[in-house]
């Protein structure tokens, strides 16, 4: 059946080694739609908290739902699939853009992959390619821009359609344009989606439904913007700088 994208931790502790756990007790609920956002310093666990929405590792302790389904401990590649992941450094493989867009969703036709990257705010650049969709990019997206990998990445979870995404955010060295446009992108991907977003900057968590803020594995404070702001806690702190 379709997944909604509603997704739900349960009192999960997670340790890469089962020895060190390195997140503690997390509990959060997502509806289907709303943007979740992970702030905190390096090395709270916010990646590893988007590593078990993917269902990379499995959990010591807990449930992790999709949809009421408990995919905590059992291994079902098919509802990981669902994700659409925009992950920093993207893999891009020896390919033309067409194909490294339809790697989201094998069976696209290059009608759907050219809508996606329409969507993703993608279309302009590979137009301007010198071989536009036809262009074969070099393994690794090497004669790419990261702003430029990054918007074929959106594409990418574009073309999959996926119910929940995970978005993480550049945190280097793209210029201001370019980072309008990935953000154009990523908006337009997210609207109508479950999305988990790891900002690096406190300004594109503003408008999430849900701010988690993070501290040594731990979920420390949780609510909207405003609602943080007057906690006057460690968001605030990180907010007033
Ligand atoms: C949380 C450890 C890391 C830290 C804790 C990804 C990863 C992390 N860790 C591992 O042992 N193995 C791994 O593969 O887990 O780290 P995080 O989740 O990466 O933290 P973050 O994303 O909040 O940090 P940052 O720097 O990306 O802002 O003890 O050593
Ligand atoms: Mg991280």
């Amino acid at each position: 059946r379709e997944l909604t994208g509603e997704v739900e931790f349960e009192n999960v502790d997670f340790g890469y080694n089962p020895d060190k756990i390195v997140l503690h007790d997390i509990n959060m609920y997502a509806k289907p739609g709303q943007k979740i956002a992970f702030v905190g310093s390096t090395g709270a666990g916010k990646t590893t908290i988007t590593n078990l929405i993917n269902r990379f590792y499995d959990i010591q302790d807990g449930k992790i739902r999709y949809d009421n389904i408990n995919i905590g401990k059992i291994k079902k590649p098919d509802l990981r699939r669902s994700l659409g992941i925009v992950l920093q450094d993207t893999h891009l493989f020896t390919g033309t853009v067409m194909d490294n867009i339809r790697y989201g969703k094998l069976d696209a036709t290059d009608e759907e992959c050219i809508k996606a990257a329409k969507l993703a705010n993608a279309h302009d650049f590979i137009k301007r390619l010198p071989d536009g969709y036809n262009t074969v990019l070099t393994g690794d997206g090497a004669n790419l821009s990261q702003g430029q990998r990054q918007l074929l990445a959106i594409a990418r979870a574009a073309v999959a359609d996926p119910p929940a995404l995970i978005l993480d955010e550049a945190t280097s060295s793209i210029d201001t344009r370019t980072e309008a446009m990935v953000s154009k992108g990523m908006d337009a991907l997210m609207a109508g989606r479950t999305s988990f977003v790891i900002a690096h900057r406190l300004s594109t968590v503003k408008d999430a439904d849900c701010i988690m803020v993070m501290e040594q594995g731990r979920i420390i404070e949780r609510g909207t913007h405003d609602q943080l702001i007057d906690m006057k806690g460690r968001y605030y702190q990180l907010y007033t700088g």
